[in-house]
């Protein structure tokens, strides 16, 4: 099996990090990241959806999206279940999951792809033509990374983990997120302090550090 990585990118710690919390080694991770910032025109050649995170099986198989490859990697390594164990667990745990991604990983992103020099004709990912960034994506990205804290804020005032009392990939993409947001100078808020107290216990996690 082999990865092919971004280590900086988000997406890319998802899924080294649900690896890495299933106690599996991390595979071969091929960095494919050239100058500039821009994905390697081999690797384009080979996966023209031209985004990272990758899995390629022993097989040859592709898999794109990090949450269909955690999907496929739960099904080979059943333990621990970080997808839900029951039919209710499984509901909630994509739900929150979906929810990070949508409404935190996706505002990081506007924010980030719209500022960053290095991102000026890249506004969206996977494109292989010119996207112009959009200046006011950058107000609305922030609009919804504020949004994303105070409804997380919400749940873990009375939920110990994202998507319940058990640790799961909500969690993952939520610690992806707040860390992406840092980096975009957005800290956790200061009136959320049940998101505080979360961020502090699942930092310190092996996979968190391991993974960044
Ligand atoms: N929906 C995809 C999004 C993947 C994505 O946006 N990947 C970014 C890195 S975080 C990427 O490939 N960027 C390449 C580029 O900017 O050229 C997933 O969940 O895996």
């Amino acid at each position: 099996m082999k990865i092919y990585n971004w280590q900086f990118a988000p997406n890319c710690r998802r899924v080294r990090m649900f690896m890495l919390e299933k106690q599996l080694d991390l595979p071969a991770l091929e960095e494919v990241i050239g100058d500039g910032f821009r994905l390697r025109p081999a690797y384009v050649d080979k996966w023209p959806h031209a985004m990272v995170p990758m899995l390629e099986t022993d097989e040859g198989v592709r898999i794109g999206e990090a949450m269909a490859i955690c999907r496929y990697l739960e099904d080979v390594y059943p333990e621990p279940p970080l997808m839900g164990a029951t039919a209710v667990e499984k509901g909630l745990v994509e739900m929150w999951e979906r929810r990070a991604y949508d409404e935190g990983l996706i505002g990081c992103a506007e924010v980030f792809r719209n500022t960053h020099p290095a991102f000026v004709d890249r506004g969206l990912p996977g494109s292989l033509e010119p996207v112009p960034q959009i200046p006011d994506l950058v107000a609305r990205g922030h609009g919804r990374v504020r949004r994303f804290f105070q409804k997380f804020e919400q749940q873990l005032a009375h939920s110990h983990f994202v998507a319940g009392d058990r640790f799961s990939v909500a969690d993952i993409t939520t610690l992806c997120v707040s860390d992406f947001a840092k980096f975009n100078q957005i800290d956790i808020p200061t009136d959320c302090p049940a998101f505080a107290r979360w961020y502090a216990e699942v930092t310190i996690r092996p996979s968190a550090q391991a993974s960044r």
